[in-house]
């Protein structure tokens, strides 16, 4: 029997909400100097207003070397000038609140950048000063202090570099990710009463959430031993530590109404949902269904082990298909491996973008009409495929880290297009844009789009209109051939059909087709890589 559904009020946004990742530097420029800024977000919330959604979650935007895309803070007090200035962030932060959209600022609690003051002085400080207790400083191994402290794996998927840097006083510090960006020692009180700050900080300036990066890698075994395959616990992912932290950041956004949505990558369902208790995170991002191949079975499962996982904790799910480090959406399901891994990203991979898109155009209506929020990344609604960066213009450090072998992840990050009839395809850029657009940027254009009926943008602009046809309540899978997804929401008042299979289908009885990701056959079935949305 279906759960009553409690009643909800607007404090409840984010348990249904449409959730719009803008990368600044990749979004739109203000000053024409080739790279994304504020101002250029400014310009174009009209467009986030009509696209529909709740809330804008943007990657970092403080001051930064950007050695790391500004996942490298400097200063959580500051914008980087690059983009603008506080103030100009606490106008965009009102201005979209005047069009009913909220926003969520990014948080990296794990590291910070080495340009941090935090960090400088503890380089200054030198060995055994109390300016080194906030990071992991370490002596080295070996006879003369020559060997990393230990062996532990670099965060950057396929990197082969060491996470440990010797300094010319003999000590080593140690960065998950890079050099440029130490790690913190989350067993220190000063570091956990500034991320509480800086929490307070962002809230007070009327933000209504904070993404946190990494999120189960804040916490070290003390000893940092060796890393060993399969010995409990890990020595720094997803330690039982990390629930006190989370459970006083709750607290904090408690006093703002704040909502968190974490960063959680971890294979093991229920050590994920334990990090969504009701007294720590509110939500975190769903990277089983990110990865998820597009196959019938495999994102039914996916689905079901969603929705199981989170039930016992109250926590509304999250759906993704991609975000500024994976491959794009309508590249991914264009190839023969339409799952995600970091692992087999690779250059020439062959790709078939007709076909892709027309997944990508089935996976919108899929994702936008399970229960949860959904979160969408800038230029999915564009259907942006991934570009191939030319290897002298790659910035992204994965990429380098690999030895050269990843494509990394600037690929995902191409400055958007806008309007096809301008230079830069109406990025705003008066120069040469921080990463190449390709030669065909203007045909995805956003201009073009909206007036074209059959496009992927006007596609997630009805679709988010038409999306609270499905309501805040539970999912029931109706049968259905094989291949094909079936399922209706608001006690089957609406219904969700996704055909993957060769063979066209009927539909159910319904009253009226509210929207579908293409069009029917000549019989009125439902053919292959297609979804559709039915009233009852
Ligand atoms: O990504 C974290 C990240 O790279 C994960 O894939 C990581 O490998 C995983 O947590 C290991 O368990 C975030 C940001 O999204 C990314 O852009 C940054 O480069 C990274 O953190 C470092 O801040």
């Amino acid at each position: 029997m279906a759960q009553p559904t409690p009643a909800r009020t607007h404090l409840d946004w984010w348990r249904s909400a449409v959730i719009y990742q803008v990368y600044v530097r990749s979004f739109a420029d203000g000053d024409g100097d080739g790279t994304g800024d504020l101002a250029g977000v400014r310009a174009r919330l009209p467009y986030l207003a009509e696209l529909g959604v709740d809330a804008l979650w943007f990657t970092p935007w403080y001051l930064s070397p950007l050695k790391d895309g500004g996942y490298d803070v400097a200063d959580y007090r500051a914008i980087d000038p690059a983009f603008g200035t506080l103030a100009e962030a606490e106008k965009l932060i009102a201005e979209a609140g005047e069009l009913g959209i909220r926003t969520i600022v990014d948080i990296v609690p794990n590291h910070v950048s080495d340009q941090h003051s935090w960090f400088r002085a503890a380089l200054a400080a030198g060995p055994g000063s109390p300016e080194r207790e906030l990071f992991h400083f370490r002596p080295g191994r070996g006879e003369h202090g020559e060997l990393p402290p230990n062996d532990w794996p670099s965060q950057f998927a396929g990197s082969t570099e060491p996470v440990w840097t010797r300094l010319p006083d003999g000590e080593w510090y140690l960065h998950l990710f890079t050099p440029e960006q130490p790690d913190l020692n989350w067993a220190h009180p000063a570091v956990r009463r500034e991320h509480e700050e800086v929490l307070r900080f962002w809230f007070e300036r009327g933000v209504a959430g904070v993404r946190i990066d990494s999120a189960a890698l804040l916490a070290k075994d003390p000893e940092l031993p060796d890393f060993v395959e399969g010995r409990d616990p890990n020595p720094f992912v997803d330690r039982d530590e990390l629930h006190d932290i989370y459970r006083s950041w709750r607290r904090v956004a408690d006093d703002y109404d704040g909502i968190f949505v974490g960063e959680v990558w971890l294979p093991d369902t229920e050590r994920f949902a334990r990090y969504l208790r009701p007294d720590e995170l509110h939500t975190a991002f769903n990277f089983a269904f990110l990865s998820c191949p597009w196959d019938p079975e495999r994102l039914r499962t996916s689905i079901d082990e969603t929705l199981a996982e989170h039930a016992p904790v109250g926590a509304p799910a999250t759906w993704v298909l991609c975000n500024h480090d994976v491959t794009r959406t309508a590249t991914r399901y264009g190839r023969e491996d339409t799952a995600f891994a970091f692992a087999t990203k690779a250059y020439g991979t062959p790709t078939d973008l007709v076909l892709g898109t027309r997944r990508a155009r089935a996976a919108a209506l899929l994702s936008l009409a399970l229960p949860g929020a959904v979160y969408l990344y800038q230029g999915e609604e564009l259907g942006l495929p991934e570009v191939e960066i030319p290897r002298d213009r790659i910035e992204d450090p994965m990429h380098f880290r690999s030895g050269g072998t990843d494509p990394g992840r600037d690929g995902c990050r191409v400055p958007l297009p806008w309007v096809a009839d301008a230079p830069y395809a109406g990025f705003g850029s008066q120069q040469e844009t921080w990463l190449p657009q390709p030669v065909n940027w203007s045909s995805y254009a956003a201009d073009l789009q909206a007036e074209d009926s059959g496009s992927m943008l006007r596609l997630y602009r009805e679709a988010i209109r038409l999306r609270p046809a499905f309501g805040d309540g539970p999912l029931t899978w109706r049968p259905a051939p094989d291949g094909v997804l079936h399922f209706v929401r608001q006690d089957g008042a609406a219904h969700c059909l996704v055909n993957l299979s060769a063979t066209p289908v009927d539909l159910p009885d319904h009253s009226e087709l509210l929207l579908g990701s293409g069009p029917l056959d000549p019989q009125g079935r439902l053919p292959q890589d297609t979804a559709v949305w039915l009233r009852a």
